[in-house]
């Protein structure tokens, strides 16, 4: 499987093209709005008030409401787009934002905003990931679901699953909600922005899926988490905690019933083991704030920057469905690999005589 997207932030449309699904999987535009619901700008006062539809238009690989097997291309128009809130900015580089890299790499400065580096490109990765999350829940019953985990040094004091889609903050913990709404209030009035980590699950991952050496699953994780703008860093089961932890606390041990833990986050020696995937993902604090910042202009000179228009105080709040889609992404290409290698989930693999067999 394979997906690419296309276009700007400020340009007319933005696009993806996912190749490789499968023929026969059936699919329709408005199957798509519920997580492009779910990630959009402008849904409470705590995200960017820029409203733009994210209505897909399907212009290939389906025909008669089922997949062909051909390359799928979507496409979302952009409707909001405002370039001008960008006009006071374009001669200098904003701190902590890829400003300064594209220009170094392209010597190029667009004048449509953030173009490429914008978070509205993740709208396509949201797009493309509904065509792998439904064929990875009507062909295997994989299901990927995720939460906030973290807002700057705010953590959920409880867990309750079903209280994640009900609140702006996708937070697992309902009676916390009214302290987020006024961390994030007073953030805003600051001008200034958070970080967040995000974690989701798959669950029914079968057994098996994933490369040994080259193409880990863990490793296609982290390399598609980290492709997602402002991501910072990525953990797989208990993460960066396995650092301080004895191999007799991290090892998940196995009886004739399952594993007794899931340290391991679902996934030894770049295969899933058959345990629910897990993955937690660190968001940056946005860059583009209302606080100046010391920064250079085109010309090397120094210079302060404050960037107005419509921003996220805390980009990690829109971004469980990106995590989602790129985690889903990432189990259906390895779903097909693994079929393409050693057969269907459940096939026995022929035995080498000799080996020890089960
Ligand atoms: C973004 C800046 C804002 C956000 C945008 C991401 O947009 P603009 O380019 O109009 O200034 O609204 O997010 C989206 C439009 C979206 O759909 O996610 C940025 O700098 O990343």
């Amino acid at each position: 499987l394979s997906v690419t997207t296309f276009g700007e932030s400020h340009g007319p449309a933005i696009g993806c093209v996912v190749d490789g699904c499968p023929p026969g999987l059936a699919l329709s535009a408005d199957l798509f709005r519920t997580d492009l619901e779910r990630r959009a700008t402008g849904r409470s006062r705590h995200t960017s008030q820029r409203r733009e539809t994210d209505e897909i238009e399907i212009l290939s690989g389906v025909y008669e409401g089922v997949t062909t097997g051909t390359p799928i291309a979507l496409l979302i128009r952009n409707t909001d787009a405002r370039s001008k809130d960008y006009g006071n900015i374009l001669d200098t580089f904003r701190p902590g934002h890829a400003d300064y890299t594209y220009w170094q790499k392209y010597g190029i400065r667009d004048p449509r905003g953030g173009g490429r580096s914008s978070a509205r490109e993740t709208t396509m990765r949201v797009a493309a990931g509904v065509i792998a999350k439904r064929w990875l829940a009507q062909r295997h019953g994989v299901t990927v679901r995720g939460h906030v985990a973290q807002i700057g040094d705010q953590v959920p004091r409880g867990f309750d699953p079903d209280a994640v889609e009900g609140n702006p903050f996708f937070w697992p913990c309902a009676e916390q909600v009214p302290d987020l709404e006024a961390y994030m209030d007073a953030l805003r009035k600051s001008g200034d922005s958070v970080g967040a980590r995000v974690t989701v699950q798959a669950d029914h991952v079968p057994a098996g899926w994933g490369e040994p050496i080259y193409g880990k699953l863990d490793g296609d994780i982290a390399s598609a988490m980290m492709s997602i703008n402002a991501v910072k860093g990525v953990e797989i089961g208990d993460g960066f905690a396995a650092v301080a932890q004895k191999g007799t606390a991290h090892r998940d041990e196995i009886t004739a019933g399952g594993f007794l833990s899931n340290h391991a986050g679902g996934i030894l020696g770049g295969i899933a083991t058959g345990q629910p995937v897990v993955v937690s993902v660190a968001f940056k604090p946005t860059s583009s704030i209302l606080v100046p910042g010391r920064s250079i202009d085109r010309a090397g000179q120094p210079t302060d920057v404050v960037t107005k228009g419509r921003h996220d105080p805390c980009v990690g709040i829109r971004a469980v469905p990106i995590v989602e889609a790129m985690l889903a992404l990432v189990l259906m290409d390895q779903a097909l690999r693994h079929r393409a290698q050693c057969g269907d989930v459940g096939e026995v693999p022929p035995r080498v005589p000799g080996s020890v067999q089960g």
